[in-house]
């Protein structure tokens, strides 16, 4: 039916791996082709082995799916904080390249995030419908860091009312919700469970101290410097997801929020090996990332694309929007990625597709009365419901150009 039509970006999934709630034949069921998964058993830092490569591979293509994307291979703090071994880590990292480029995995995803991935203060927020959602308020982060990591200085980033309502806040829980809030904060899963406990955090802050925003942005370049040659030569495509939130959290540095941050990344090492994952969901959480300008400008250089919308609120409160609603001008987006595709096509990049997963997705219908899984955002029918969506938006586009053309006559009359 569709192939009257243009090619649509290509549609895939997030999997966990074996260990993920949502089985392989599920995401088989939504349509999509192809998925994002990592080997997440992997300790961070070591080498990837070609042999479990395959052997992911193996599971995937029995289920009828591609790999389209790792995500991710994480970077280690030693690299992050440019302290400890660093050389043997990137040594390990590129390393880890070669064995995916060799086994046909050419895209992958990384991030640069100091200490933790994406930060949430609420894993369980109620929409009217029904559904439930993530969300972050700035009030109960502060909360986190004053009253429970006791982080020094962390009161210098709020306002005198943000100070109130966070003491208000922390006052109101009892020493179990106090407990289950931390979790929720520290406990994270960006693909295994890390379980840090408040002094692994602290630990963990230790080590950028001194480092600031342009020490981070030396390591990442060193970090580029290092594996975009090693990219570069066996074919593989870098993609770099942005901070999730786009801004400062716990006095650390963040260097890839905004269109100026992507604008340095790309002139640190210019290179097409050395791209981005256009996240809609993250850079939306800051109103002035302009996305459909942004997915513009930087196009050429997108390798990965998750599609997701928040909803800001007054009080950089944001929470995390149905598909196409929300602050994201999601027609606008995809609209821009399909004529990114064309150009690649006309071009005659052979890699022209653009691959995408509906990034998280509200837990709902059914999936609201099964025990709470590790990976908040990751259940299967809200991300089914995203894919659907975005589906539909994608068709209605090309058919659009379709109809555009056999009217063309027309407007050329009148
Ligand atoms: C959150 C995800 C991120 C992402 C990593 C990429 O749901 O988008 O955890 O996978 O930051 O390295």
């Amino acid at each position: 039916m569709s192939s009257h039509y243009r090619p649509l970006l290509e549609e895939s999934f997030r999997w966990y791996g074996p260990g993920d709630p949502v089985p392989l034949e599920h995401i088989r069921q939504t349509g999509a082709r192809a998925v994002f998964t990592s080997l997440h058993q992997i300790p961070y830092g070591e080498t990837w082995p070609r042999e479990a490569i395959r052997a992911r591979l193996a599971k995937l293509q029995a289920a009828g799916l591609r790999w389209t994307a790792v995500e991710s291979v994480p970077v280690h703090e030693d690299i992050k904080t440019g302290s400890g071994d660093v050389a043997a880590k990137l040594d390990d990292y590129a390393q880890t390249l070669r064995n995916l480029a060799a086994e046909g995995v050419r895209t992958v995803v990384y991030n640069f995030m100091p200490v933790l991935d994406w930060v949430r203060t609420d894993l369980r927020h109620k929409l009217p419908d029904g559904s439930e959602c993530l969300l972050f308020d700035p009030v109960k982060f502060a909360a986190f860091e004053i009253h429970a990591l006791k982080r020094p200085g962390a009161e210098d980033d709020y306002t005198a009312g943000q100070l109130d309502a966070a003491q208000a806040f922390w006052n109101e829980l009892c020493p179990e919700e106090r407990a289950k809030f931390i979790a929720g904060l520290t406990d994270v899963f960006p693909g295994c469970k890390l379980g840090l406990s408040l002094n692994d955090l602290r630990a963990m802050l230790a080590r950028y101290a001194d480092l600031g925003e342009a020490g981070l942005r030396a390591n990442l370049k060193r970090f580029l410097g290092h594996i975009v040659p090693v990219a570069e030569e066996v074919g593989v495509r870098l993609a770099i997801h942005p901070d999730d939130p786009p801004f400062p959290i716990l006095g650390l540095p963040r260097i890839l929020s905004t269109a100026a941050d992507v604008k340095k990344l790309f002139a640190a090492v210019d290179s097409p090996a050395n791209g981005l994952c256009f996240c809609t969901g993250s850079f939306s959480a800051r109103p002035d990332n302009d996305l459909p300008a942004m997915a513009r400008r930087f196009g050429p250089r997108i390798h990965a694309v998750h599609l997701r919308s928040t909803q800001r609120l007054p009080g950089g409160v944001f929470y995390e929007a149905d598909h196409l609603a929300g602050s994201v001008d999601m027609p606008a987006v995809v609209r821009v990625l399909l004529d990114e595709q064309d150009r690649r096509v006309a071009e005659g990049r052979a890699d022209w597709q653009l691959p995408f997963r509906p990034d998280h997705g509200h837990t709902m219908m059914d999936d609201l009365a099964k025990p709470q899984p590790d990976n908040p955002g990751y259940s299967g029918i809200g991300r089914m419901r995203g894919l659907a969506e975005l589906r539909g938006l994608m068709l209605g586009l090309r058919a659009a150009e379709t109809l555009a053309h056999a009217l063309a006559p027309e407007f050329a009359r009148a």
